[in-house]
């Protein structure tokens, strides 16, 4: 037997990627008496037959699920979003982290459109190169490219290998483009050949993981909106790091980085160790957080 990483199911065949090619399966017939549902990510054992095809006779636990697109055992999610045409939308950003890092995702920052944003920046003195800057500070790991020239592209490639990734963020940002920069073999329609083909800009259909630099990547429809996953006031907290490290220092334990006096978040802020986008998107957060808690 192999072990194989499912990338879709179709048409009553699951494809299962193992050892460096797609098999075409079938289920044994227990797991169809079982009803046993199977995602993209699961791991399975598959046992080959004489055509080439195989039968898939096991599957392992899942370590997560994510959701909308639901892919169980995720390792990383890129969030991909434009430095310019669009101009990011930090407060998406934001959510998606939240709603990334709660579910134990690692989340990789990827800025496209590097190209076009040297360009406005020679001519325009902008000053939103800080945006990378500032999320570099807080620990999370950032990567600034151009789908068009390529630059920056190996090195998230690097960040691939052997792993289970999704792609995430909104339309438009260039995540079907990345795909094809990173990939050398099956190209994903970008926006510009979806609108040729009269098929309107959802693209992207169904769920599935597809081979790319060594990996396994699942590209997905563009969020526009988000609701948090449900937490707690003080889990909210804990999921910006640049509050969480700081927070022993407030002198209320049951700080919310509110109101509350002598809170370290609030003092960080004011030193200019916070970004004030973060704060005010705290705070917009929180909210949202005390309304569902009232809700229920
Ligand atoms: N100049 C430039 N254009 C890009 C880049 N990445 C994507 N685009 C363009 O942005 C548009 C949206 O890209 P697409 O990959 O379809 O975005 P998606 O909706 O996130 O999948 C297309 O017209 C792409 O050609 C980039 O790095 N530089
Ligand atoms: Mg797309
Ligand atoms: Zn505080």
């Amino acid at each position: 037997m192999i072990e194989g990483v499912l990338l879709k199911g179709y048409g009553g065949f699951y494809y299962v990627y193992a050892e460096d090619r797609v098999w075409e399966c079938s289920l044994r017939g227990r797991f169809r008496v079982q009803d046993q549902d199977f995602l993209p990510g699961d791991r399975v054992k598959i046992l080959p037959d004489e055509d080439g095809k195989a039968t898939i006779e096991a599957v392992e636990p899942r370590r997560n699920v994510l959701t909308r697109p639901t892919i169980a055992n995720v390792d990383q999610a890129l969030l991909v979003f434009a430095l310019t045409s669009p101009k990011p939308d930090l407060n998406l950003l934001d959510r998606l982290l939240i709603q990334v890092t709660n579910a134990d995702i690692k989340p990789i920052l990827v800025f496209t459109k590097l190209d076009k944003f040297s360009e406005a920046a020679l001519t325009e003195d902008s000053e939103e190169t800080s945006i990378t800057d500032d999320y570099r500070k807080i620990g999370y790991t950032v990567f600034e490219v151009s789908n068009e020239t390529g630059q920056g592209i190996e090195k998230v490639g690097a960040r691939l290998k052997e792993k289970i990734s999704v792609l995430a963020g909104p339309s438009g940002a260039g995540k079907s483009s990345l795909f094809n920069a990173l990939s050398h073999g099956k190209k994903l329609k970008t926006r510009e050949l979806s609108l040729k083909s009269k098929r309107g800009r959802h693209t992207t259909r169904h769920v599935e993981l597809m081979v790319c630099a060594g990996g396994l990547v699942a590209d997905t429809p563009g969020f526009s909106s988000l609701f948090l996953p449900n937490l707690k006031r003080v889990e909210l907290a804990e999921l910006f790091p640049e509050f969480a490290e700081r927070r022993r220092q407030c002198r209320f334990n049951s700080c919310i980085h509110d109101k509350e006096p002598n809170c370290a978040i609030k003092e960080a802020l004011e030193n200019g160790e916070i970004s004030p986008f973060r704060y005010e998107h705290y705070l917009t957060f929180l909210q949202e957080v005390i309304e569902a808690e009232r809700r229920y």
